[in-house]
């Protein structure tokens, strides 16, 4: 649930003093009461936002349920937090974001949508064609747009696959430096850099770097981020935040889990 006083876009694009941490949860993965239990731990141990999405197949009603678990169990902690003079109610106006393969990963009881361009994608699809079909939709029910460019950058994994990117090497910091300026001029606030999910190997710092040259563009660095050190490789390079999901999906429990993002937020 994100706060009254602002729009999740201004809170995603605030200035920060640390890289924040998103937890990225695939509804695909997991059943919607699991999911919330995880959102909870993730918010406990610091992350600033949910993202829910990640695989491609999966159906609406999937995707609901699981936002509306985890923002259910977030009102339900707002007020347990009201009630309690230690607490800080703030803690859990996180927002629920969803973070979509395509226009059949959408719900209602999202905050927000990163809605996406992948600009180095060789389908009409994925740069402008899912964008059509789930458009009305989020007008509709309100969901708010986070205009997001979307660059998928070696090794890729199955976003890169699927979404037949060009994909960004290692040693391309001029042609990430182009896509940023150009996301910037359509006017997307945010950049989103992705090595692709459970990569074996981070977006390079180099591309990170590069990117961050760009001003008034928030950058959003994901995949293949497992520990601390990644973590703080890209944060370092410029990340505004840092997304994690496989770390999260093979947790062996909920301790593990805890363990994990709170080693990670610790060096942000
Ligand atoms: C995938 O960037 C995210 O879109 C997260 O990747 O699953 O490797 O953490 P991981």
């Amino acid at each position: 649930m994100r706060r009254a006083d602002a729009t999740t876009l201004e809170y995603v694009t605030s200035n920060s003093q640390n890289t924040r941490h998103i937890t990225l949860i695939d509804p695909a993965k997991q059943d919607p009461n699991t999911a919330a239990n995880r959102a909870m731990v993730a918010v406990e141990c610091g992350s600033s936002m949910i993202f829910v999405g990640g695989s491609t197949d999966t159906p609406d009603e999937v995707v609901h349920a699981t936002c509306q678990a985890i923002q259910e169990a977030f009102e339900l902690r707002t007020f347990a937090a009201s009630q309690d003079p230690e607490s800080d109610e703030s803690q859990w106006q996180i927002p629920v974001v969803l973070f979509p393969g395509g226009a059949h990963a959408l719900s209602p009881a999202a905050d927000a949508i990163t809605f996406m361009m992948l600009m180095n994608s060789n389908i009409r699809r994925f740069l402008v064609g899912e964008q059509i079909r789930g458009a009305p939709y989020l007008e509709k029910f309100g969901v708010e747009a986070l205009p997001t460019g979307y660059l998928v950058c070696a090794p890729g994994g199955r976003v890169g696959e699927v979404g037949e990117a060009e994909l960004i090497q290692p040693e391309d910091s001029d042609l990430v430096h182009a896509y940023a300026l150009t996301a910037r001029m359509f006017g997307f606030k945010i950049l989103y850099l992705e090595a692709g999910s459970g990569a074996d190997s981070q977006v390079h710092p180099r591309l990170i770097e590069s990117a961050r040259t760009v001003e008034n563009l928030t950058l959003v660095v994901g995949g293949g981020i497992r520990t601390p050190e990644q973590a703080a490789l890209a944060a370092q390079a410029g990340a505004d935040w840092i997304v994690t999901g496989t770390l999260t999906e093979d947790a062996a429990d909920l301790e593990e889990l805890r363990q994990r993002i709170s080693g990670i937020v610790s060096v942000l």
